[in-house]
């Protein structure tokens, strides 16, 4: 059984889409970010950088933090998702560092400041604003050479896509990227991401292009 501590944003929901797709049992713990549940000293014992996603396995009594660690455990545990020859294995790891290093960070500060706060620094919205096209265009470029970002689908396109997915706040139209969309859409129709997608309830639709 795996314990998932996670909230509705595209870190939380990466895991809970990799636990769909394998198919491993799990049970979600809400954690209310908007209400600092994750400074809690209980959930601290499980994520020390108070951020969800987090889980814990109760076969082994591991605990983890950062959903990539995440994605790769459950795809190391499960023998899913992750490739199966040593050269594929590192395209995944490649785009799954990509959306770690890049599109989390910088869609992230782009929600921030052009979605939440406009007004409040000109400099960062447009700072932002230009990387997130930049990353689109990388992401595009790539899909329109590979069906999905390593070759078959894998955990670096789980990473990737629920951050796609709030497309309506990053100043991007899908009509400029053609591969990505295409892309988004076949992901978006696979059962276990529309399971995935809003284990904590709140009912929300997926959003479609
Ligand atoms: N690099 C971390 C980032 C995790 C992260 O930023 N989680 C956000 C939600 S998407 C969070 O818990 N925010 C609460 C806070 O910053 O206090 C990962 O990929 O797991």
């Amino acid at each position: 059984m795996i314990e998932l501590y996670t909230w509705m944003t595209p870190n939380g929901q990466k895991v809970s889409i990799m636990l769909e797709e394998v198919g491993l049992p799990y049970r979600v713990h809400p954690i209310d970010i908007t209400r600092d549940h994750q400074f809690d000293p209980a959930f601290l014992k499980v994520s020390p950088n108070n951020k969800i996603p987090a889980i814990v396995d109760t076969d082994n009594g591991l605990h983890l933090m950062e959903s990539g660690a995440i994605l790769l455990y459950l795809a190391e545990k499960t023998g899913k998702l992750w490739g199966q020859d040593f050269p594929t294995k590192w395209r995944v790891v490649e785009w799954l560092m990509w959306q770690m290093g890049g599109i989390g960070p910088f869609l992230g500060q782009v929600h921030h400041f052009v979605k939440f706060n406009p007004g409040k620094s000109a400099y960062a919205e447009e700072r932002y604003a230009k990387e997130a096209k930049r990353l689109w265009r990388v992401l595009d470029r790539r899909l329109g050479e590979v069906e999905y970002v390593a070759g078959d689908y894998s955990i670096a396109d789980i990473a990737i896509w629920p951050w796609i997915s709030r497309f309506a706040w990053q100043t991007v139209d899908f009509a400029d990227y053609p591969h990505v969309k295409r892309w988004y859409v076949a992901i978006a129709e696979r059962p276990a991401v529309q399971r995935g997608w809003d284990v904590i309830g709140e009912g929300r639709k997926l959003p479609m292009p």
